[in-house]
């Protein structure tokens, strides 16, 4: 009997946390700071976000990272005791690997519904993203991405769908003028991988390209595996490129420029947020010369909001004894923006805090300021430009 009622009891608290009831509403800013002696919360009163990204594979340096940025934010969370229906809850991280496959993107994303999750943020590749994001639309899940930038992700009319970063249409659109008016590409080949960011962004890029009055003189593909460019690049060579795109990730690009060096090409190297990272300087190393690479970062803050994302900087390191990869902060950020629709509806029911979720607006990131539109893009997203000088990354400008 007494096993019955405690069970009756932590189910009665349960059923509280997923359909609390809806009183005055908090405001939609991060949840409070973290307090050092949170007492634990009742088992029964978790709450499971799920997090995908590729964790395992040629990118899992990125798909780490994200984890981490999710898992900090949980930890915090966690540490400041959250309420949601007159309960403490405690956040649990459900994190899978789907390592930038597709069909391994949609059955864990079937494995996070199935689990119950109340949320999900990811995945990190739009090839996975993408396809995903029909399991939660239909089971009616939020799903916030920190870096898919293929535009499709959010133009498909579900009303789960949200993005942290600009996405390639900016991307792609920036770059390729850039190329032309900045840079003075005249001549410029494009590569992609394929893949549904590679392939988007390179497709943008060239048609801004052509729009700035430069032209693209040669188009060649490979694949988010591959190793060998020569046969390509030697093509490529052929049409004396001053610049060269490349829509794809970090972990191709690096070979990728080293076989241009061993063939004695130095073009202006450019790419999206997929090769902005420090694991390119490494990958590359001194196949990389000064101010050769210029990529963007699909996000970004200058000014005083800089110190919000230096601290999380600082933080980050202390906790993983690793440097931030790419996207951590906007993982970070996307996790407590989805628990402020939460508190904000004073429920982790997802039908009861999407609608405040979609109605983000202004929230205080270390990523800066995020408000999402009607379709779950970020509101006026910034890009990072960035060159390799001096074996680093260094900005060149933020721009909105
Ligand atoms: N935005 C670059 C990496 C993620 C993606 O596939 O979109």
């Amino acid at each position: 009997m007494r096993i019955k009622s405690t069970l009756t009891l932590i189910a009665a608290a349960t059923l509280l946390v997923a359909c609390g009831k809806k009183e005055e509403a908090a405001p939609a800013a991060a949840p409070a700071a973290p307090a050092p002696a949170a007492a634990p919360a009742p088992a029964g009163n978790v709450v499971k976000i799920g997090h995908v990204g590729p964790t395992s594979g040629a990118i899992a340096h990125l798909g780490k990272d994200n984890e981490n940025g999710a898992r900090m934010a949980i930890d915090e969370l966690n540490a400041a005791g959250i309420m949601l229906g007159g309960q403490k809850v405690t956040f649990e991280l459900l994190a899978e690997d789907d390592a930038a496959d597709p069909k391994q993107g949609t059955a864990v994303a079937q494995k996070l519904v199935d689990a119950k999750v109340a949320g999900v943020i990811g995945h990190l590749n739009s090839g996975t993203t993408i396809p995903a994001s029909k399991i939660y639309s239909d089971a009616g899940i939020p799903q916030i991405s920190p870096s898919a930038t293929n535009p499709k992700y959010t133009r498909q009319g579900f009303k789960t769908t949200f993005r942290m970063v600009a996405d390639d249409t900016q991307l792609g659109g920036t770059l390729g003028k850039y190329a032309v008016d900045t840079l003075k590409g005249k001549s410029i080949a494009v590569i992609d991988d394929r893949t549904a960011y590679g392939q988007g962004v390179a497709e943008e890029f060239a048609k801004a390209v052509e729009a700035a009055g430069g032209k693209v003189v040669a188009k060649e593909f490979t694949t988010d595996k591959a190793t060998d460019f020569t046969a390509i690049l030697t093509s490529i060579k052929a049409k004396k490129p001053d610049v060269v795109f490349f829509g794809g990730m970090d972990a191709v690009a690096g070979p990728m420029m080293k076989q241009m060096k061993g063939l004695a090409m130095k073009p202006k190297f450019m790419g999206g947020d997929g090769i902005c990272t420090t694991e390119l300087v490494k990958l590359g190393g001194d196949a990389i010369a000064d101010d050769q690479v210029y990529c963007a970062e699909a996000g970004g803050v200058d000014g005083e909001a800089k110190v919000g994302m230096d601290e999380f900087k600082v933080k980050y390191q202390a906790k993983f004894n690793t440097d931030v990869k790419l996207y951590a902060p906007y993982v970070y950020d996307a996790v407590n923006i989805m628990v402020a629709a939460m508190v904000k509806a004073d429920s982790a029911d997802p039908a009861k805090y999407l609608p405040m979720l979609a109605t983000t607006a202004d929230y205080k990131g270390v990523s800066g300021p995020v408000s999402f539109d009607e379709i779950g893009d970020i509101k006026n997203g910034a890009l990072t430009l960035k060159t390799i000088r001096g074996g680093k990354l260094e900005t060149l400008a933020v721009i909105r």
